[in-house]
């Protein structure tokens, strides 16, 4: 079984990619649930809904968030009484948020209602929550002389304000009583090889990290964890990982990522573009694979999938 600790976009191609080489039962997600919020009284889950759309290949891959032949005519209802509204709910994914918020009123917890919806679209991959429990995060807006200002929930910076702002810190809010929901802590024990998608290292993945004994589960297993750079020749793909990664005092490169995540992981996959850099990774206390990490068609994230599954089997193989 190969587990994969997941965010949004870059985490779902990668996905996409495992389930062209790997079995799609033996592929476990654990995926952040801080990016979700109450919007109208539904509960929205960002990356969990574009992990599940996309493995199930009715994602919008322009968007990269979202359905497929989306609609926009409850948006529009809306916007008559709301003209700021600023979050975008297509129609058909409005199903899914209607889904969830009802098994949630009902009783079911966050992985009971994201079974339900992988079920729905017909899933083999285990997609679960990383907490049941709420998780949010909160980000600091940096003033003009640096220093903390407004606090704002996790969408009003990405979505609103589009990442286009100084951020002067982050946190994760319940972070310290949240609890792994069924069978994360499981799957970690279980996996052959554990995957920290290319997802933004920083609000991505740490706060799957932050959960009460998930970074110690990866700790445990550091030789069998595998990551993927977000980071390529200094620039994130998509979203503001390079920024984030500068103005929190990281070094917006391979380099910076490894340094992150060396203490969880043994391995780093990074670009073939910043192969010179190499030698700095491994300096930072990692292994280093080069190979392309840009997964612009289906083929190549299935080719990164494979790599990446090799290389944690090739570090258990040589027996570091
Ligand atoms: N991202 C946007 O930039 N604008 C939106 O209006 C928007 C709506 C939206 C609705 C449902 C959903 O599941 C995701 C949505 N996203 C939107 C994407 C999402 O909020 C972010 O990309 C992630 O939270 C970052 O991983």
């Amino acid at each position: 079984m190969i587990c994969v600790l997941a965010g949004g976009v870059g985490a779902a191609r990668f996905l996409r990619g495992l389930i062209q080489v790997v079995p799609p039962a033996e592929v476990t997600a654990v995926v952040n649930v801080a990016d979700d919020m109450v919007l109208s009284g539904l509960h929205i889950s960002p990356d969990l809904d574009t992990v599940t759309y996309t493995l199930a290949g009715v994602n919008d891959t322009e968007r990269g968030w979202g359905l497929a032949g989306e609609t926009w005519h409850a948006l529009e209802a809306l916007r008559r009484f709301d003209p700021d509204a600023w979050f975008s709910l297509g129609d058909r994914d409005l199903g899914t948020h209607l889904y969830r918020t009802g098994r949630l009123a009902a009783g079911a917890t966050l992985s009971e209602a994201t079974a339900g919806i992988c079920a729905g679209f017909g899933l083999e991959v285990s997609v679960l929550p990383v907490t049941d429990d709420p998780l949010r995060t909160r980000v600091t807006l940096a003033t003009d002389d640096g220093a903390a200002g407004e606090e704002v929930d996790f969408q009003d910076y990405f979505v609103r304000r589009r990442h286009d702002v100084a951020v002067h810190s982050l946190r994760f809010d319940g972070a310290d009583v949240a609890r792994p929901a069924p069978g994360v802590l499981a799957a970690l024990d279980a996996a052959e090889v554990i995957v920290v998608a290319p997802s933004n290292p920083l609000v991505s993945i740490d706060p799957v990290l932050a959960v009460p004994g998930v970074r110690q589960a990866l700790t445990e297993r550091r030789a069998d964890v595998v990551a993927v750079s977000p980071i390529v020749a200094g620039r994130a793909l998509k979203g503001p990982a390079d920024r984030l990664l500068r103005e929190l005092g990281h070094d917006p490169s391979a380099i910076g990522v490894a340094r992150h995540y060396a203490e969880v992981a043994a391995t780093l996959v990074i670009d073939e573009a910043d192969a010179d850099r190499a030698a700095d990774v491994e300096a930072a206390g990692m292994r280093c694979v080069v190979a392309p990490t840009v997964m612009s068609t289906p083929e190549r994230a299935a080719a990164l999938a494979a790599r990446t599954i090799e290389s944690g089997r090739g570090h258990q193989a040589a027996g570091s």
